[in-house]
């Protein structure tokens, strides 16, 4: 038996290099062998390394850039397309959501210099607000989707689906999720080949989607996908393996190494490609077994493909259609389905596991924030970032979040409805460059009263820290031109903007009053650098002077990770102290302290 590191050895005995890579550090060396000279996305768990990734290789092979939201990154793919250079754009899976108006043209436009559309899904939301499938995007958009089950053949696909997409004048998903795009595990890497541009293709019929040219390119489109089944049903990435007759699995991408893990020996067929699907090979698979399984996280996309052949077909029966698969949920099933026999069960007693609810970092300028948010006692419309968790105890200072810039529109829809609270919608600075503008013009324009308090941190703190238009900075860390937050909000109509920074709670308390008892929109920049921040705000660590404390437990409110209990009492409260090792010395415990007990250490003199 072969380790994973030999059977990639074995597999590519002509490579140059076997590396340990990532599923998204092995999507980008194949986009960059694969000759790329255009990549963009916007950052996304599970996605973002993949362009971070792309940013390492040399500037004159590939231009790699953070765009302002996930359509502008497909837009300029597609720029990159039409002039017939291969382009790559990288998202994760709600991402697609905000990209679907391009993508859908894209399908029927189809492409000159390959295009190549990677989305990494989620299942299990480890850190999405759903679990959507993106395979049925590409069902939607007639589009191919290819998927790797390892980084193996992240790297391999990516690479052919950049020959698929030029072949078949199609863009090409390849799909990817958590599991695979953070899992690493050896690739047998080669080299990059310099692929020449094939020149702009001056031909609007094929360019310009008007209703004449979309109805004509539609019928090609479904012509491209009765030839792609055919070429996907015999490709080399569909593997059919053979085994017992009397159970069959068809099954893709990560589920394939757990299928393999709980029934070595079965009968197999590995798609690579779950979209579209060949209804010859399906046939013939279905026919040489006398049950057939789908084992697909998700949705039932290829059961209900082979079911509409007239096969009988388990699938979801077994196998949940919501969260992430393992090796456990996988053999549950089989049990459930009579293949396993069912586990012997001993008395044996597992603890369960201390919850750990995710906190805000110690000094993170959100939390003074929404103390403030929380104080106006105002109807908060939130926004995804960092921020959500403010919705948690102890800070409890959000009542909605939908999806990224939701919160102004939401705003604007609670002041018109006659919601009797005043209105807050908090947002943060890569989400406002994402979607908030047009709905902060949207307020203006329908003289919502409403208050707007942009959270800027000066990152995209959730993602692990990407630079925006509002860094100063590309994704090559290179010097860029850098939004003026107030310029901006002014420009588009708002009358009221002030810009505070969130360490100074007295002022942020302040401005916020002011910004909600103004009559209509106005917009509050809550100015303080992430904690995470390359450029570190690390003061010294404060400390409380136990002796005085009262356990008021006000600092506590704040739900900093640094301040904790201490052994000391004071009338039947616990006293509290600070964790010096945490503390960023941001003050914000200090400011709210009640009896004016927590102190910046005197420096010790030698
Ligand atoms: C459509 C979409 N794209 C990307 C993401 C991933 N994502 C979640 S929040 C966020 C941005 C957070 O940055 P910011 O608004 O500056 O807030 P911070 O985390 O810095 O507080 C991103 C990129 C997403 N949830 N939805």
């Amino acid at each position: 038996m072969h380790t994973p590191w030999q059977a990639a050895q074995s597999l590519k005995s002509d490579a140059k290099e076997l590396r340990p890579l990532t599923g998204n550090e092995a999507i980008a060396r194949g986009a960059w062998e694969a000759g790329v000279r255009v990549a963009a996305a916007y950052p996304g768990t599970p996605s973002t390394e993949i362009l971070e990734n792309l940013a390492t290789y040399p500037a004159e092979d590939i231009h790699a850039q953070w765009s302002t939201n996930e359509k502008v990154a497909l837009d300029v793919a597609m720029g990159a397309s039409f002039t017939g250079q291969r382009a790559l754009c990288a998202m994760k899976h709600v991402g697609l959501n905000v990209a679907a108006d391009a993508f859908m043209s894209l399908a029927y436009i189809g492409v000159n210099g390959g295009l190549v559309l990677v989305v990494c899904d989620d299942p299990g939301i480890h850190s999405s607000q759903n679990e959507q499938d993106s395979r049925i995007y590409g069902m939607l958009a007639t589009v191919p989707v290819l998927e790797p089950s390892d980084a193996q053949e992240a790297y391999d696909f990516t690479k052919l689906a950049f020959e698929i997409s030029e072949q078949f004048d199609t863009p090409v998903i390849v799909r990817s999720t958590t599991r695979l795009s953070h899992t690493r595990s050896p690739v047998a890497v080669g080299l990059r080949v310099d692929v020449p541009s094939r020149g702009f293709l001056d031909k609007p019929s094929k360019n310009v989607m008007i209703p004449a040219h979309a109805r004509a390119r539609h019928n090609v489109v479904l012509e491209r996908e009765a030839r792609l089944k055919d070429y996907l049903g015999a490709a080399p990435i569909t593997r059919w393996e053979r085994g017992d007759a009397s159970f069959g699995i068809v099954t893709a991408g990560t589920c394939y190494p757990y299928v393999r893990e709980v029934l070595p020996t079965a009968s197999v067929l590995k798609l690579g490609a779950s979209w579209p699907l060949s209804g010859q090979l399906l046939r013939e698979f279905c026919a040489s077994v006398n049950r057939v399984f789908v084992v697909e996280e998700l949705e039932p996309v290829i059961e209900k493909e082979i079911a509409a052949l007239g096969f009988a077909v388990e699938g979801k029966k077994f196998f949940p259609r919501a969260g992430e698969f393992s090796p456990e949920v996988l053999r549950a099933g089989f049990v459930q389905a009579g293949i396993l026999p069912a586990p012997v069960t001993h008395n044996s007693w597992t603890p369960d596991m201390m919850p750990r609810p995710p906190v805000l970092c110690a000094g993170c300028p959100h939390t003074s924030s929404f103390m403030a948010v929380r104080a106006s006692g105002a109807r908060v419309a939130g926004d995804i970032g960092c921020y959500t968790l403010a919705c948690l105890d102890p800070l409890r200072g959000i009542d909605t979040t939908v999806a990224m810039g939701s919160s102004i529109g939401n705003a604007i829809g609670m002041a018109k409805a006659g919601e009797t609270k005043p209105i807050v919608a908090t947002i943060g600075d890569s989400t406002f460059l994402h979607a908030g503008i047009p709905a902060l013009i949207d307020a203006v324009y329908n003289q919502a009263n409403i208050a707007v308090m942009l959270l800027d941190n000066h990152i995209t703190a959730m993602t692990g820290g990407q630079e925006h238009p509002g860094t100063g900075k590309t994704l090559r860390g290179e010097p860029a031109p850098q939004i003026n937050y107030e310029a901006l909000i002014r420009a588009c109509g708002v009358q009221w903007v002030k810009t505070v920074d969130s360490y100074d709670l007295a002022a942020t308390h302040q401005a916020l009053r002011e910004a909600i008892n103004y009559r209509g929109v106005a917009v509050l920049i809550s100015n303080r650098p992430c904690v995470l921040d390359p450029v570190k705000i690390k003061g010294p660590a404060l400390q409380v002077i136990t002796s005085q404390c009262t356990a008021c437990q006000s600092c506590m409110n704040l739900g900093c990770p640094a301040l904790t209990w201490s052994d000391e009492w004071f009338e039947g409260r616990h006293r509290v102290k600070i964790d010096p090792a945490l503390c960023i010395g941001c003050t914000l415990c200090a400011q709210v302290c009640t009896i004016d007990c927590i102190k910046i250490p005197a420096p010790v003199t030698p």
